[in-house]
């Protein structure tokens, strides 16, 4: 059995990410925290309880809403497709007359959450990152020893190549957003001896969303998962330069179970916490941490694995 701690920041890709670790094998969710980063935070927790609703297995499992404040913030029109995600109908159709979903808000917020279910876990605890780093980064600074009971993080941030994601007016473009919108969060994390795998833009890049894909899982509608997947990446277009939308999070969430999805390699990164870089990850062989990097994915292999846990998930309605 597996312990996982999973964090993420409200976008659709986080949301269906979300739904497809209900449906790991041989896994215990500890914890699901959400922060308002890449979405609001407000329809980002309430989604995610409804998605625990409808496929979740675990009546303890709790949702905590993080407190935690950008230094350099979203795009709102990325942001708000977390209400449109949380209005969904079909998870909207079993809510009780107090429209109040049947999974608790947790009581503290996200980076307390995370510190006192990690802590308290009988074991070691894989945590899943898919949008910044500041919750993990509070949690450190309140007590580093956090970390001695995380086996490994996986994150999905950073870019290794120069070429990032940001698009905004006084930064050169060198970083992708999670690690933009605090990039000293990424530093904290950097500068803890913590095991992580870094899922990058480099290796992202390899499984955008497509039109293909999207009839793909158009075709197995019937599935209620894969319908709601369906529905949930409709909100998301790639019209503007630099917007493509990737599987970036799901990626990552997915080879914390199945590693063998990836090809990767060892290598030491830094991070630059401010300037016109801010955000900005690189390859650093002399001063650099350790960590794993993703450089290929078996984009076959992985789309199988996305559509064979999609298709387990029974809805409990
Ligand atoms: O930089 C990738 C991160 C991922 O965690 N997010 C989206 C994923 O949840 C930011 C992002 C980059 N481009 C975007 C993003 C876009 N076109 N739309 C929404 N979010
Ligand atoms: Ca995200």
């Amino acid at each position: 059995m597996q312990n996982i701690y999973f964090n993420h920041d409200g976008n659709v890709d986080d949301l269906v990410s979300l739904l497809l670790l209900l449906e790991f094998p041989e896994t215990k969710l500890i914890g699901v925290s959400a922060v308002g980063a890449d979405s609001y935070v407000e329809p980002a927790v309430s989604a995610s309880r409804k998605i625990i609703d409808l496929f979740g297995q675990d009546a303890e499992l709790e949702v905590a809403k993080s407190d935690s404040r950008p230094v350099n913030q979203f795009p709102k029109e990325w942001r708000l497709s977390a209400f449109s995600f949380d209005d969904f109908p079909m998870l909207n159709e079993h809510l009780n007359d107090a429209y109040e979903p049947q999974t608790k808000l947790a009581k503290l917020p996200a980076h307390l959450d995370m510190l006192e279910k990690i802590k308290q876990s009988s074991k070691k605890v894989t945590l899943v990152m898919t949008g910044p780093l500041t919750d993990l980064a509070r949690a450190i600074e309140i007590d580093p020893t956090i970390t001695d009971n995380i086996d490994e993080l996986f994150w999905m941030g950073g870019s290794m190549n120069g070429v990032g994601n940001v698009a905004e007016p006084e930064h050169d473009g060198t970083a992708e957003w999670n690690a933009y919108w605090d990039p000293a969060a990424v530093k904290t994390v950097f500068d803890t001896d913590l095991k992580m795998t870094i899922v990058s833009l480099d290796s992202t890049n390899q499984v955008p969303l497509t039109k293909e894909l999207r009839i793909r899982w158009a075709k197995q509608r019937s599935y209620p998962a894969l319908d709601l997947i369906g529905q949930g990446y409709s909100l998301v277009h790639s019209f503007e330069a630099n917007s493509t939308y990737y599987l970036w999070d799901v990626l990552t969430t997915l080879i914390s179970k199945y590693p063998e999805l990836v090809d990767s390699k060892p290598i030491k990164a830094s991070v630059i916490a401010d300037g016109p870089s801010a955000g900005k990850t690189f390859i650093d062989e002399q001063n650099g941490r350790p960590m794993t990097f993703v450089t290929r994915v078996n984009s076959e292999a992985f789309f199988n694995k996305f559509d064979e846990l999609a298709q387990m998930a029974k809805s409990n309605y």
